[in-house]
């Protein structure tokens, strides 16, 4: 029988063999790892919150039980390559973008696996790697899934900021393991949220996107695209259902809001 314990060592121990591969140059640190009720009422809800478009985990699996929600938090090192003040992200921050991307699609593939080795069923949903490029939404939001996961909660940077901090990247496997789903959590990590002081996210943000109002996603992109420009040489790693064509022409990145802010990694 498969249990958290066991399924959380699995993603653990693929991620620290996998940073030591030649062609890797990302180093990350302990991944966290949270499984949802794939029936939460919040997940139901997406389809009302984001688009009628969202996805629903039983549209992956006949009947899911648990949607495995992870975190995968940078490095400190890699966080002060991109503290630079201005739009520009640090190549190093491009490069681990992607890196990460593309470890994701293998480490999925081998958790996918091991499980049907076991006698479960598992999948991804295809929509989570591709998005609008209109609406600039995506049909699969892993961070809504690791919410109600259990993983963090959001802050004003629009991040969901975990007890490891928001400086990561997420991703999700759908499954029907018979384990006991995690809960969301009640306190709020992001300190304006819980104590009304920082806003160091908005300040930083180079854009204007970010507010205390809110977040303005068109103006975001727009220097999330300015850095593709800037950075196309380490592989797009955002690809259209089936990973068959690129979503994107170059890293779109920018980060400014998750480093050198005091919620990167705590
Ligand atoms: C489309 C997309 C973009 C677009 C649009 C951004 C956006 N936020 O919508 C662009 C290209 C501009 C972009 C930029 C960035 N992105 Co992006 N992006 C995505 C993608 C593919 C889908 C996001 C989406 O559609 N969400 C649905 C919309 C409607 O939700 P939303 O905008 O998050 O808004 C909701 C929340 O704010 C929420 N909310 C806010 N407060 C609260 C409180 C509660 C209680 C609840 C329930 C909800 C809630 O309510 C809103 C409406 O539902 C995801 C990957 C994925 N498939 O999940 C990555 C993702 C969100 N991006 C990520 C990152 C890191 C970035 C960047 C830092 C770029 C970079 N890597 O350098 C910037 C940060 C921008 C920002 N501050 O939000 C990470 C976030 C990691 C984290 N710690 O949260 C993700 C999850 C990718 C990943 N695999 O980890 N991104
Ligand atoms: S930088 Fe401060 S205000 Fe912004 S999300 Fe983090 S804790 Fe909240
Ligand atoms: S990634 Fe963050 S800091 Fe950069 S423009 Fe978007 S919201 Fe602002």
């Amino acid at each position: 029988m498969m249990d958290k314990k066991t399924i959380t060592n699995m993603i653990q121990t693929y991620l620290q063999n996998y940073q030591n591969k030649a062609d890797i140059t990302s180093q990350w640190s302990e991944p966290l790892v949270g499984f949802a009720d794939a029936n939460h009422p919040d997940i139901l809800k997406l389809k009302d919150i984001i688009s009628q478009q969202h996805v629903m985990p039983h549209e992956i699996l006949k009947k899911p039980t648990i949607v495995i929600a992870y975190f995968v938090p940078f490095t400190k090192e890699l966080a002060d390559t991109n503290k630079a003040a201005g739009d520009v992200a640090s190549p190093e921050w491009a490069r681990t973008y992607e890196e990460t991307n593309g470890m994701f699609g293998e480490l999925n593939h081998y958790l996918i696996e091991e499980l049907k080795k076991m006698g479960y069923e598992a999948g991804i949903s295809k929509e989570s790697t591709t998005f609008d490029r209109e609406k600039l939404i995506s049909n699969w939001s892993h961070r809504h899934i690791a919410r109600i996961a259990g993983l963090g909660t959001f802050g004003i940077n629009n991040m969901l900021i975990t007890k490891k901090g928001c400086c990561g990247r997420y991703s999700t496997v759908v499954t029907n393991l018979d384990v006991v789903p995690d809960q969301p959590l009640d306190d709020e990590y992001c300190l304006y949220k819980s104590k009304g002081i920082c806003g160091v996210c908005v300040k930083r943000c180079p854009s204007g996107a970010l507010t205390f109002a809110g977040y303005d996603r068109k103006k975001c992109f727009q220097v999330c695209l300015k850095n593709a420009d800037l950075y196309k040489e380490f592989g797009d790693s955002y690809l259209d259902e089936g990973g068959k064509s690129s979503n994107s022409v170059g890293s779109e990145v920018c980060g400014k809001c998750v480093v050198n802010v005091p919620c990167s990694f705590k």
